[in-house]
């Protein structure tokens, strides 16, 4: 028996871990590594729960070819043969664009599966695809409309004040903005330090407890809140003047088509206090001068998302909550040597107007990418550079996308579906063939996402692969079948820009390599120190550089972002329709917990004991009106479906909304018992409803629903 560090990467957060490796090289047990200079030995029971994720029977242990309505196994060279055959059809018949590849959060837990694939995608010509644009893409817009700052906001770490909009990093473990590593540990050390929090969020969530003030609004709401909290600053004066001189493009724009968003309209559109609107606005932009807005989910799959994010991304700008010359980036970067930036925005650079929308419902690409909410209709829909063949890796989308009856039958019109998987789901269930990979401790890696994410100080951890693969298992390096079917479709496959020997198959320690090669540390240093997570203290500070002469400026209020505000303003607004006694009176909103993740680990024992299925929790005022008691079975009905549920009471909740947690359920169409299982949320999402106009986000949360007896 033997104990190893590693670090887990089942979420985002990357726990460091003691892992205990018996005698028969199984890991055995795993626990949070207390001398991890960044999680401090925290973890979730997800992350313990390791051992059953590796081997367990919902595992897949070798790859896998549909036959009839079978899976039988098959070996891997030969179904990369079959794959590469098909593929080569179908971009002779109809394009390279009928192909199309697509990542989900799985690739996450691994750099090489997460780069290497869109990375096919480009180098076949395919279209694709992620999780992002049915998560947050109103980012993507946002940044696109409003501009960016290479130096970035100014760091949590050291603020006086922060907002978060839709955002629970405490469970979810994730924030664009919060170092989540340990979060409640990250969180209470900077309230000791003096920070102030405003949450806005319609649940008294984890986050919430530790908040200042808490805007407990109707999902939906976020722009008149941003709206309302912009109103306040600039009719106060409390904007950075100064900067706004230099760097802002639209203020007095903005200060007009925000005026109809006094304190009492948003207050009575979002269901809170103008007392509290007022006094957020204070805090955030008088009483404190340090400090930025961070979104989540909550704000980009509620209605509005794109107009809720460019907003409270605008009321950061107009208090010049970023970064200024001569100060020190919070991470020089240990795998990526960060670039000193210039003081300055770069303004808005609209690549989605002049990337080719998408065939159907003329819906932009983001980033290169086309949106996920539009896949099955890509699918379905005849003609030229109709989807045909679907490659996905570390992604469920049978299960998460929303619609899943309308995804499902798509998927079940693919002539080639293809998944890179390491257990049974929902996906893997309707595909031709499955490849399953090394997972979790079986391969090397290095925590890039914290990188790239929220990290605020130069720490990186690498692991070597700790284990082999199970006995009798043929399991496949991500890395490896990206190259493997460039080579047979006569593409050469690059990573991080460097085109790979297309004679010799890679490793995945070569694709480590490449990725940390330009880095301030070198990938044989890092191998050698950083097993177990090291902070590279002594490397030289980044400092921002003055202002250039024809630097560009931030655009708050593009008439585009204009039109949407007007069209939201006409809007009844949340409050109104839940007092009028509708067929769905209750708005519906996603609920993340510990056990799960997305659809993932809710095989694992710990999941299985702690919530085997997803209740409907409701304030018990609502559960009363309902006619429920806790406990009761019920249907939670929208205009798009309905699904079986359990009620359960939660006076953390506004009145009159709801949450279930997402990634439930089993195979449309298949009998399941929802004690067992749990139930879909995704059946009551419409896909071609309420959808945002630009990239066809539906709203996956706000969702109007009623809870009936059954
Ligand atoms: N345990 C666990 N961890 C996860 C995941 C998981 O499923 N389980 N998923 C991972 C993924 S893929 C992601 S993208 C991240 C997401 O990470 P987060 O964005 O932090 O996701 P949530 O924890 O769901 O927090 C969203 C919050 O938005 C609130 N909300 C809902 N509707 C609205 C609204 O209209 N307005 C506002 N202001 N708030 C609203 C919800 O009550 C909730 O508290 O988490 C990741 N981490
Ligand atoms: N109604 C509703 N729907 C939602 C959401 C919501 O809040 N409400 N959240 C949405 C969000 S934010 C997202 S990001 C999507 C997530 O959508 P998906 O990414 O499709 O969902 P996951 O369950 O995270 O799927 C990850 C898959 O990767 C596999 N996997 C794990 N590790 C590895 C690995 O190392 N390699 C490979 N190849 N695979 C691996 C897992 O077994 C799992 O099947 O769901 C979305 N769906
Ligand atoms: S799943 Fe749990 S243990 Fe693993 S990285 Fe995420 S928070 Fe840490
Ligand atoms: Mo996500």
């Amino acid at each position: 028996m033997r104990v190893e560090k590693s670090f887990c990467r089942l979420c985002f957060g990357f726990c460091g871990m003691d892992v205990t490796i018996g005698d028969d090289g199984r890991v055995q047990s795993v626990r949070g590594d207390h001398a991890n200079p960044v999680t401090q030995g925290y973890a979730c029971v997800k992350g313990l729960d390791a051992p059953e994720a590796l081997y367990g029977d919902t595992r897949i242990m070798r790859p896998l070819k549909r036959v009839g309505d079978k899976h039988v196994p098959i070996g891997i060279e030969q179904a990369l043969d079959e794959i590469a055959a098909k593929m080569k059809t179908i971009v002779a018949e109809d394009g390279a664009q009928s192909l199309a590849f697509f990542r989900g959060t799985g690739t996450f837990g691994s750099n090489v599966a997460i780069f290497s694939w869109p990375n096919l995608a480009e180098a076949i010509g395919g279209q694709r695809f992620s999780t992002m644009t049915i998560d947050q893409s109103a980012k993507w817009v946002t940044q696109d409309r409003l501009g960016t700052w290479p130096a970035g906001k100014q760091p949590f770490l050291g603020s006086d004040v922060y907002l978060f909009a839709g955002s629970n990093p405490l469970v979810s473990v994730f924030s664009w903005d919060m170092p989540s590593q340990n979060p409640q540990k990250k969180l209470k050390q900077a309230r000791a330090a003096g920070m102030k929090l405003i949450v806005v969020d319609p649940r008294k969530t984890e986050m919430a407890q530790f908040a200042d003030i808490h805007l407990q609004i109707y999902p939906g709401e976020d722009a008149a809140v941003a709206a309302g909290l912009i109103h306040v600053v600039l009719a106060s004066g409390w904007e950075d003047k100064a900067f706004c001189e230099a760097h802002v493009a639209g203020v007095e724009a903005l200060r007009r088509e925000v005026a109809p968003f006094t304190p009492e309209v948003v207050a009575q559109r979002a269901g809170i206090a103008a007392a509290d609107l007022i006094a957020a606005a204070r805090l955030f932009a008088v009483e404190s001068r340090r400090g930025s807005v961070s979104t989540g989910t909550g704000v980009d799959m509620a209605a509005f998302p794109n107009l809720a994010e460019h907003l409270y991304q605008a009321l950061g700008v107009i208090c010049g909550r970023f970064l200024r010359a001569g100060e020190a980036l919070p991470n020089p970067g240990v795998l990526v040597a960060r670039q000193p930036p210039h003081e300055g925005a770069i303004g808005p650079a609209r690549g989605f107007e002049k990337a080719p929308r998408s065939r159907v419902r003329g819906a932009v690409r983001l980033m290169g990418e086309s949106a996920t909410p539009t896949l099955a209709e890509e699918i379905l829909t005849p003609g030229k550079g109709r989807v045909r063949g679907l490659l996905i890796s570390g992604a469920n989308p049978a299960s998460a996308i929303p619609d899943s009856r309308k995804v499902v039958e798509a998927f079940r019109a693919l002539d080639l579906l293809v998944v890179v998987e390491p257990f049974h789901s929902e996906t893997t269930r309707l595909a031709d063939y499955v490849l399953p990979p090394k997972f979790l401790y079986e391969h090397a890696d290095l925590t890039f996402g914290l990188e790239m994410s929220n990290l605020e100080i130069p720490y990186t951890c690498y692991t070597p692969p700790l284990v082999d693969p199970p006995e009798g298992s043929e399991l496949v390096d991500e890395g490896y079948v990206a190259w493997a079917l460039a080579k047979r479709m006569g593409v050469t496959l690059s990573y991080f820009g460097v085109d790979l020997d297309m004679d010799r198959p890679p490793s995945d320690d070569d694709f480590l390599a490449i990725l940390a090669s330009r880095g301030n540390v070198s990938y044989d240093e890092i191998k050698r120190t950083a097993v177990g997570g090291k902070v590279f203290d002594g490397l030289p500070q980044v400092r921002v550089l003055p202002p250039l002469e024809d630097r560009g400026r931030f655009e708050v209020m593009p008439d585009d972002v204009a039109a949407e505000l007007r069209s939201f303003a006409d809007t009844r607004g949340a409050a109104p329709t839940l007092a009028a006694d509708g067929d769905f009176p209750l708005r519906m909103i996603a609920r993340r917990i510990r056990e799960v993740s997305n659809t993932s680990c809710r095989t694992f024992k710990s999941a299985r004991e702690r919530a085997p299925y997803n209740p409907i929790c409701a304030h018990p005022d609502d559960l009363a009106r309902s006619g429920l008691r806790e406990g009761d079975e019920c249907w939670v009905v929208s205009d798009n479906g309905r699904i079986p549920a359990i009620a359960k009471g939660d006076a953390t909740l506004k009145p009159g909304v709801v949450s279930m947690t997402h990634g439930y359920g089993w195979l449309v169409g298949e009998d399941f018992d929802y004690r067992d299982k749990g139930s879909s949320i995704s059946l009551l999402i419409s896909l071609d409803r309420d959808c945002e106009q630009l990239q066809a986000m539906p709203r996956m949360s706000g969702v109007p629903v009623r809870i009936a007896a059954r």
